[in-house]
């Protein structure tokens, strides 16, 4: 049993995990707790230039299982090298998307079957899982629509409405199949809004 706290942040494109990690972040801090603040795919230097890989627009023929496979070869690498080490110190990790994005961006998003993931998420995690998942939910259209602001579209932000789609269906059947771990927060009102909500599970939460 880990002394700290594993905490993951998920949602399809826009719905605004950037603009909500400091927040939790410095809620928890505030709590007395110490955190560190990390990413996925990324957070840590072998971690990041896999996720370039990934993320660049020009890689047009990677297959779905290389895809799979990069996204688990990172994590090892995070897992091993930030995640574990942080949670024994007593740390508390907050990470911008985990596994549960895998099930929803491979296995929705690009059709690969559930049974495969889940073979890859017990050789690289065994049986480690988050505490507790945070999923912003937003209707598809409305969350690409916020991404449009940002600049030049990545690799998976260059998919279609019906991509996102299937993304946004696999998120929902996580928070079904294990609704205490992950709840759902209602990512389209204004941004206090949200933040009203996250206040109010993370409280509930740490009781
Ligand atoms: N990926 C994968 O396929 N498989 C995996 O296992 C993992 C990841 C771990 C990179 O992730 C890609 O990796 C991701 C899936 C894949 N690709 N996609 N799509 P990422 O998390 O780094 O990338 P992202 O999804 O594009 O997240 P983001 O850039 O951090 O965006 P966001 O956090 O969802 O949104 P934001 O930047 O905070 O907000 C977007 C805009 O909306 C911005 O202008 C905000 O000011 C605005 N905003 C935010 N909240 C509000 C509210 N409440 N009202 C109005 N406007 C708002």
């Amino acid at each position: 049993m880990n002394p700290g706290k594993f905490i993951t942040l998920e949602g399809v494109e826009g719905v605004g995990k950037s603009s909500n990690l400091a927040f939790i972040a410095e809620f928890l801090r505030a709590q007395g707790k110490n955190i560190v603040v990390t990413r996925e795919p990324g957070g840590t230097p072998l971690g990041e230039r896999i996720r370039a890989l990934l993320l660049d627009k020009n890689a047009t023929t990677m297959h779905r299982d290389t895809e799979l496979l990069l996204i688990f070869a990172a994590r090892a690498q995070h897992l091993a090298a930030v995640i574990h080490p942080a949670l024994r110190a007593g740390q508390w990790v907050v990470c911008d998307r985990f596994t549960d994005a895998t099930y929803a961006y491979q296995g929705g998003g690009r059709c690969i079957e559930p049974q495969r993931i889940a073979q890859l998420e017990t050789w690289v995690q065994g049986d480690f899982r988050p505490d507790l998942t945070l999923l912003l939910d937003l209707p598809v259209a409305t969350g690409l629509q916020r991404a449009a602001q940002r600049g030049e579209a990545d690799r998976f932000e260059q998919e279609q409405q019906g991509f996102f789609e299937r993304v946004r269906d696999a998120y929902h059947q996580r928070a079904r199949l294990e609704p205490a771990r992950v709840r759902i927060i209602d990512a389209a009102p204004a941004l206090e809004q949200v933040q009203q909500q996250l206040l109010t599970v993370l409280s509930l939460w740490l009781e």
